[in-house]
């Protein structure tokens, strides 16, 4: 399939897809089926599927139903119930053509039912829409989480990673912190140089945030207007301070001018830290930890701003 040919929302790598069959014979006719436009794994029972999914990460399974040992129903209850492989769509592929097995493949969480004798066309055709829609829907996802200003995670996406991390270290007794990051007198700079200007500066505080994070388990936010968060797993205060500090000083070395600051003639921040220490804290919760640090930012505005408190 060349790029011209490719659906909409395809990416530009070949799809990978997972066939599952016992029978070789079964499994070569789909692989004649789909081999060139496709990248092609196998497995011959279950236990194998399940390996070579997760190793794989196909974009989508064709799933034997009649199997030796774990079945296709099997399979995919299992599928969906690992972390890692919760949403691959999954076609079954069965020679059983009465209503009542298409029904129960359906209700299993199936997105759709092929039977044997393949017919290839048939084949491609439910290949290519189900392959289409997941794509569509991956890409609706990640829309769905994405600051379309800056190309940070959104407001949407940091409530849910920090309700995530918060059930974790308090599971596990680690330290969390978080920053709230807001830029200084920034209803100013939006007078002196317009709001394009405004939106341009939050796109590169955004990327200079992004820059100092140190960890792929830290996550950088728009948390509202020209406020940012910065959520901190597995950090404890004194790094998390010190990391605020690189941001403090990391914003105005962009050397952005802003004339109309008080403060200094460049663009500055102000940050609140916040850490969830220890194991236990009673009544901590958090939505305290955000209010701490949106206090301590507060009080970072209060002693001056371009300043970090903790
Ligand atoms: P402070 O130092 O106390 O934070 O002062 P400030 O002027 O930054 O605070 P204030 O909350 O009064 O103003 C925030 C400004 O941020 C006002 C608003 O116009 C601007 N702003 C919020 N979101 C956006 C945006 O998406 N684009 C642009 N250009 N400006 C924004
Ligand atoms: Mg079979
Ligand atoms: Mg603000
Ligand atoms: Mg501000």
């Amino acid at each position: 399939m060349t790029a011209a040919e490719r659906p909409a929302g395809w990416p530009d790598r070949k799809p990978r897809l997972l066939l599952v069959d016992d029978q070789p014979v079964q499994l070569q006719a789909l692989y004649r089926t789909l081999a060139g436009d496709y990248q092609l794994f196998m497995a011959t029972n279950g236990e194998q599927a399940l390996q070579v999914a997760l190793q794989q990460q196909p974009d989508l399974i064709l799933l034997d139903v009649v199997m030796e040992g774990l079945d296709g129903f099997g399979v995919l209850q299992r599928l969906r119930a690992q972390a890692q492989t919760p949403a691959i769509p999954v076609i079954f592929v069965t020679a059983h053509s009465d209503q009542d097995i298409e029904s129960r493949c359906l209700e299993a969480g199936a997105v759709d039912f092929i039977t044997k004798p393949i017919n290839p066309a048939v084949v491609r055709a439910r290949v290519r829409t189900h392959l289409t829609l997941k794509f569509q829907s991956d890409l609706l996802r990640s829309l769905a989480f994405v600051d379309g200003l800056t190309g940070v995670a959104n407001r949407r996406r940091f409530d849910e990673r920090l309700a995530l991390e918060w059930a974790r270290a308090q599971r596990h007794g680690h330290a969390l912190s978080l920053l709230l990051v807001d830029v200084d007198h920034f209803k100013a700079y939006n007078d002196r140089y317009g709001h394009q200007a405004g939106d341009e500066a939050l796109r590169r505080v955004a990327a200079c945030l992004t820059e100092q994070m140190r960890r792929g388990t830290d996550l950088v936010a728009r948390y509202g207007g020209e406020e940012f968060a910065c959520l901190l797993p597995d950090t404890d205060s004194e790094q998390a301070l010190a990391l605020a500090q690189r941001i403090v000083e990391a914003v105005p070395l962009m050397a952005i001018p802003h004339s109309a600051c008080p403060v200094a003639p460049v663009l500055t921040v102000s940050v609140g830290v916040a850490t969830r220490r220890g194991p236990t804290q009673p009544g901590w919760s958090s939505a305290a930890l955000l209010g701490l640090a949106d206090a301590q930012l507060y009080e970072a505005k209060r002693l001056g701003r371009a300043r970090a408190c903790a």
